[in-house]
């Protein structure tokens, strides 16, 4: 981890930390319209500490460098929860049992879920839910073209809002939910929770198989939140350029550093870009002042050990089932049935 200290007196400061690459800040402008990420971005900056939602990582632009960062070598939890799906599919399939509707919360680019379609071929419907509509909307157009005999139906929605979800298919006979990539983990703890009773209620006579990270040596997380190729930067830096591209804001990313390190009390990664000169940035007719080290915390990646995940999922109302781990133990996938009940 770099301390806050300036490297050079005359270059721009660096303050250690990597700097980002040339951004092209726009005009700033009142009428962007009333969104979500406005709203939430704007209150983000009013807030001690500042700290925003990382669900708004995820436009396109962001949800092709998260598509990126997945592939970086030191970024271990996708290849790692893709590894354990090929090995298990068989007995995970089993535990999910013929005719299921599968719900994929957070799908992205639905990469994993093809490993769990080849040992389901009885799968009536598969329900994709994303944030993002584009990038969902792609994956389900090459879904439909790969398994043509697949009733796809993608739902573009912020899953920790009220949303609806299609009926059945006919024929049925549970609703299964998938949860990959340790997204759980970006959740705090009450909205965790929230999401998993929300969950519970949805997939009443089925279950959710969850992917969740796990505690492991801080060398390991440290360097996959600090790629060498620097996306994960880029990533983190996106939530200012989409604030200058959708709310005419006029932030220069040179000026913003991307910092993330795990820390050992809480067991979580925490993200934050930092100022690294003083700024005026004016956005929706404010002007928002940053001091050289201010942080607007971008996200947290909560890792688990078994027993915490468990206690979360029976708090929230789920059974425990069995639990499909990596040679290492660094991720586990845990199936979760709910309690018997109809499809609804
Ligand atoms: C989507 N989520 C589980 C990722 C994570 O590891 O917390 C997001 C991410 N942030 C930085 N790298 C990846």
């Amino acid at each position: 981890m770099s301390a806050l200290k300036p490297q050079t007196p005359s270059a721009p400061l660096t303050y250690g930390l990597r700097p980002a690459p040339a951004a092209q800040p726009r005009p700033a402008s009142n009428d962007a319209p009333d969104t979500a990420f406005r709203r939430d971005f704007v209150a983000a900056l009013l807030r001690r500490p500042r700290r925003i939602s990382p669900k708004h990582f995820y436009d396109a632009v962001g949800s092709d460098l998260f598509d990126r960062i997945c592939e970086q070598p030191e970024y271990y939890p996708t290849r790692t929860e893709m590894a354990i799906l090929a090995r298990h599919a068989e007995d995970i399939a089993a535990r999910i049992g013929p005719d299921a509707d599968l719900i994929e919360f957070g799908a992205g680019s639905a990469l994993k879920i093809r490993l769990l379609l080849d040992a389901l071929p009885s799968v009536r419907r598969y329900v994709p839910i994303d944030i993002s509509a584009e990038h969902l909307e792609r994956a389900a157009q090459g879904l439909r073209h790969d398994r043509p005999g697949l009733d796809v139906h993608p739902l573009a929605a912020d899953f920790t809002q009220p949303f609806s979800l299609p009926p059945p298919a006919e024929g049925a006979r549970s609703r299964v939910g998938v949860y990959f990539g340790s997204s759980l983990g970006n959740f705090d703890a009450d909205e965790a929770l929230r999401f998993l009773r929300t969950a519970a209620g949805l997939l009443r006579g089925g279950g959710l198989l969850i992917g969740v990270d796990l505690v492991k040596d801080p060398a390991v997380l440290h360097a996959a939140y600090n790629d060498a190729a620097g996306v994960t930067a880029r990533f983190n830096l996106n939530l200012l350029e989409r604030a200058n591209r959708e709310l005419g804001a006029g932030f220069d990313t040179r000026l913003w550093a991307h910092y993330a390190c795990y820390q050992p009390l809480a067991q979580r990664v925490e993200m934050h870009l930092i100022a690294l000169e003083r700024q005026v940035v004016r956005l929706a007719g404010q002007c928002f002042e940053f001091a050289p080290g201010d942080s607007l915390h971008t996200e947290n990646s909560q890792k688990y050990t078994l027993e915490s995940l468990r206690a979360l999922a029976r708090q929230a109302g789920f059974g425990i089932g069995p639990v499909w781990l990596d040679t290492q133990r660094w991720f586990a996938l845990q199936w979760l049935p709910c309690c018997a009940g109809a499809v609804h």
